[in-house]
Parts: structure tokens; C-alpha cells; sequence
């Protein structure tokens, strides 16, 4: 190939990236997750692009802002036989498949998880229903679990898949879906840990997605399958999501 295009096309790259240096989001170009993501889905000035919009952290809380209840919504606790049985061994059984897209697809067991490299963050969640609640959160990172599974060229999106029916008959299992960025984002974690005590069931347990740029429906409970993607439309309505698949949209960022 001739180099002068391919120099030019580095030469728009890194302008644009010294841009996004002087608007003061120099954090980016030092992010483990910044390469990665530029490997993994799509052209680099439109990955650049992208980043600069959305590399930001969300707003992080001191301990004394913590709301002093966090109301539970949707499914409050799986109404599942497989659920239940978990849930009633103190999750000792339940595990966490990951695969689809990916080199080593594998289970991790809750305490397998406890084991991956954490995080631990204090974030405001924001329902479109209109309200909004501030927790700690620890979980593993997103970003090393996938680290561990080594998503394969092409994988664009991860799928969470749920415990809880959302159909009295026992089907239409609650489901969400987000890109590669925010996967890889430092503060997408799979919780375990609510406010320094194990998850409550309520509120997701024994894993819930924390992906803190997303709005509420986002941040799938009771999470038991995960999947690496290059497209969702072949999963449940095709929309990425059990609001999507109803109406929401599937960018819900704030
Ligand atoms: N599996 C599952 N995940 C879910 C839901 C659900 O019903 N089932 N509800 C979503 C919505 S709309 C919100 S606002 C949050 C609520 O989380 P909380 O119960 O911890 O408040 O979970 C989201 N994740
Ligand atoms: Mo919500």
C-alpha cells in the first residue's frame, strides 16, 4: 500500500485526538480500555469520535450521600424454580455462563467472580420512571471478565440474559444489551456488593450490571447468561432489550 494515504489518515487520527486532549479529556489516552476498543469494532476516527463523547466518568458520591432507602423496581424477586433453588442455597450453585464471540467461553461461580479484579463506586441511578437513588456498588469489572474470555473479531455487542420470566406463563426472560464502550468502560462492573453487604435479592442478586452512563432498565438483575454478539437481531424481539423490545430506546445514556 502506498504510505501517503495511510500517513494522512494517522495524521487526521491523531489531530483529532490532540483535539480531544486540548478540550481537557486527556484521561483517554491513557485508559488500559482506550486500544482495545479501537481494535475491536469499527474505523479509528469514528471510534475517536465516539470516545471523546463518551469516555467520561459518571458522577462519583461520598458514602454520606447514599440514599437511606433504594427502592426496588421491576422484578423483585424471579419467579423461577431454578431462581428459587439458588437463591435458597445462598447462591452457592448458581454460575455465570459466558459465551458466544468469544476464544474461551467458560462458567464463573459467584465466588469465581468475587475473585476477578473490582471495583467499587458510589452512583446515582436514575428510572425513566422519575426517580433516582444513590448506592455503593462493587462488582467485577466487565472489562477484565472480558479480558479473560478474549472477545473474538467481530463480537460488537454483550448480551445480558436473566433470570426472571417477565410473562406470567413463565417466558419472555428480562434481557438488555450494550456495546463494546461502555463495556470496557472502568465503571461497568457486575455487582455482588450493595452498600458493603451481599446484593439483596430486590436489587439483583447474586449479579446485576452496573453500567453507569445508562439509565435504569439498563442494568440488568439477576444476571445469568452473558454472550458476546456481532448483532441482536435474532434475540427475543430484536430490539437489544426487554423495554427496547417494547418501545425504550436502546441508547439510554445520560
Ligand atoms: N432482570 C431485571 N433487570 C432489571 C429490571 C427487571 O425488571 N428485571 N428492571 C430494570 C429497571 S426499569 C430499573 S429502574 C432497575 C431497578 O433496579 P433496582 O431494583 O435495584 O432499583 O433494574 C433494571 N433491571
Ligand atoms: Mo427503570
Amino acid at each position: 500500500m502506498n504510505s501517503a494515504p495511510r500517513r494522512s489518515f494517522l495524521a487526521t487520527a491523531a489531530a483529532a485526538a490532540s483535539a480531544a486532549l486540548l478540550a481537557g479529556c486527556d484521561r483517554l489516552s491513557r485508559t488500559e480500555w482506550f486500544p482495545k476498543v479501537l481494535g475491536a469494532a469499527e474505523p479509528v476516527n469514528e471510534a475517536i469520535a465516539k470516545l471523546v463523547a463518551r469516555s467520561g466518568l459518571a458522577q462519583e458520591f461520598a458514602e454520606g450521600d447514599r440514599s437511606p432507602t433504594f427502592r426496588s423496581n421491576g422484578t423483585r424477586e424471579p419467579d423461577s424454580d431454578q431462581y428459587r433453588a439458588w437463591s435458597a442455597n445462598g447462591f452457592a450453585d448458581y454460575a455465570l455462563a459466558v459465551g458466544g464471540m468469544v476464544e474461551a467461553p467458560r462458567a464463573y461461580s459467584l465466588a469465581e467472580l468475587r475473585m476477578l479484579p473490582a471495583r467499587t463506586q458510589i452512583t446515582r441511578h436514575d428510572c425513566v420512571e422519575g426517580w433516582s437513588a444513590i448506592a455503593k456498588w462493587k462488582g467485577a469489572r466487565l472489562a477484565g471478565l472480558l479480558d479473560a474470555v478474549r472477545p473474538r473479531t467481530g463480537a460488537r455487542y454483550v448480551v445480558l440474559y436473566c433470570a426472571d420470566p417477565m410473562a406470567d406463563d413463565g417466558t419472555d426472560l428480562y434481557y438488555e444489551s450494550i456495546d463494546l464502550l461502555d463495556a470496557y468502560h472502568p465503571q461497568t462492573i457486575l455487582a455482588y456488593d450493595m452498600n458493603d453487604a451481599p446484593l439483596p435479592v430486590a436489587n439483583g442478586a447474586p449479579i446485576r450490571l452496573r453500567v453507569e452512563r445508562q439509565l435504569g432498565y439498563k442494568h440488568a438483575k439477576y444476571v445469568t447468561g452473558i454472550e458476546l454478539v456481532a448483532d441482536f437481531a435474532h434475540i427475543a424481539g430484536g430490539k437489544g432489550g426487554y423495554w427496547e423490545d417494547r418501545g425504550y430506546q436502546w441508547w439510554a445514556g445520560i
